[in-house]
């Protein structure tokens, strides 16, 4: 049978405020785009999948290690970005207790950038740096031949050696970003967010400011989908969830290439979807430029 897979967004860790607070202060939340991608890419190749998603989910630490009992994950992956770290530790902890033969995986912006301190807790396996789809796949494949090969050996990956981190192969950035699954978004339940029709067009920024991690955790390139293949995934969302009057570009600049998304503008105004309220972010300068 194939290896279970189980997907976790830490909260942001907050000793002070509750969920309920969080809420109460308008907290914005948008479905995990991220970890749904992996998730689909890893369903398509037929694993089971589940994701539980911490900054809008209820669990006591009883609920989370029953559900790990219950479905029994070979693999647990960790989606960690800074303000989300202490959490995800206490998390991989949890997972370790409960089931310590688990691969626990760390991926997103800090275990790209802090890898090896995050590998300094023994219950981390291994940091995939930057984009996860594939490296994630490649881990299930590992899991699934009993461990045969050594994890050291997939591209993209940092695990822990003898004497210190060691940093894998090189892995290529997906080319074609059109070639991936459109996320399924009922991994999660869209109705506990307070965004719910978000979009990813690209991966990177060409802006590159110097404060800004974007430029090099997407390895200083900037990839986009075609004008085409986002208005699909839009038709596709107002199709699934027809009271969807909004929809979100979750990404850091949306205008970047101008031909893109003059011609997205067209798509959506010669639609019925025309009314539909499209927001994104934009770099000023590079929206300046193309004009
Ligand atoms: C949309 C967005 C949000 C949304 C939703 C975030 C979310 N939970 O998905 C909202 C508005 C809620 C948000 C909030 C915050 N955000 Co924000 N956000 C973004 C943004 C613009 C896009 C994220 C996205 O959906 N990308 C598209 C998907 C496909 O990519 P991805 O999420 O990076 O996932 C890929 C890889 O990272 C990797 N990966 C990710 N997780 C995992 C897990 C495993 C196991 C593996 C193997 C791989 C892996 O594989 C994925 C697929 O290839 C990014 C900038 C960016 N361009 O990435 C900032 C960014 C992630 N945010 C950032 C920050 C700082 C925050 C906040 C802390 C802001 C604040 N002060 O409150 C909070 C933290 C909330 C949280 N816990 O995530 C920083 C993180 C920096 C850091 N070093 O940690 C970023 C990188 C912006 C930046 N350049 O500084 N954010
Ligand atoms: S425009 Fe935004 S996302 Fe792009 S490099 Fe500058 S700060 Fe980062």
């Amino acid at each position: 049978m194939n290896p279970n897979v189980l997907l976790l967004m830490p909260r942001e860790y907050d000793h002070c405020r509750t969920h309920e607070e969080l809420k109460d202060m308008w907290h914005i939340t948008f479905p995990p785009l991220g970890l749904l991608y992996i998730g689909t890419v890893l369903e398509r190749n037929g694993y089971r999948v589940r994701v539980i998603d911490f900054s809008v989910e209820n669990h006591s630490r009883q609920e989370f290690e029953e559900l790990l009992r219950s479905f029994q994950p070979a693999v647990v992956g960790i989606s960690v970005c800074a303000t989300a770290y202490c959490f995800a530790l206490i998390l991989a902890r949890a997972v370790k207790r409960v089931l310590s033969d688990s691969v626990i995986v760390f991926g997103g912006p800090l275990a790209t950038f802090c890898y090896k301190e995050v590998l300094e807790n023994q219950e981390v396996s291994c940091v995939v740096r930057s984009e996860g789809e594939y490296a994630m796949l490649d881990i299930m494949r590992y899991v699934e031949s009993n461990k045969t090969s050594a994890l050291s050996e997939i591209p993209g990956l940092v695990v822990r050696g003898l004497n210190g981190v060691v940093v894998g192969p090189h892995r290529e950035l997906i080319k074609d970003l059109d070639s991936l699954p459109y996320p399924n978004r009922n991994l999660v339940d869209l109705s506990l967010y307070s965004t719910q029709y978000t979009i990813s067009t690209s991966r990177g920024c060409p802006a590159k400011c110097i404060f800004c991690s974007s430029s090099a955790f997407w390895k200083n390139k900037y990839r986009i989908r075609s004008a085409s293949d986002v208005f699909s995934e839009v038709e596709l969302l107002k199709e699934q969830y027809p009271a969807m009057d909004r929809f979100v570009m979750a990404e850091d600049t949306f205008t970047a290439d101008y031909g893109r998304c003059m011609k997205f503008c067209e798509l959506l105004q010669n639609s019925n979807l025309a009314q539909s309220q499209a927001w994104l972010e934009a770099h000023f300068d590079l929206l300046i430029y193309t004009h």
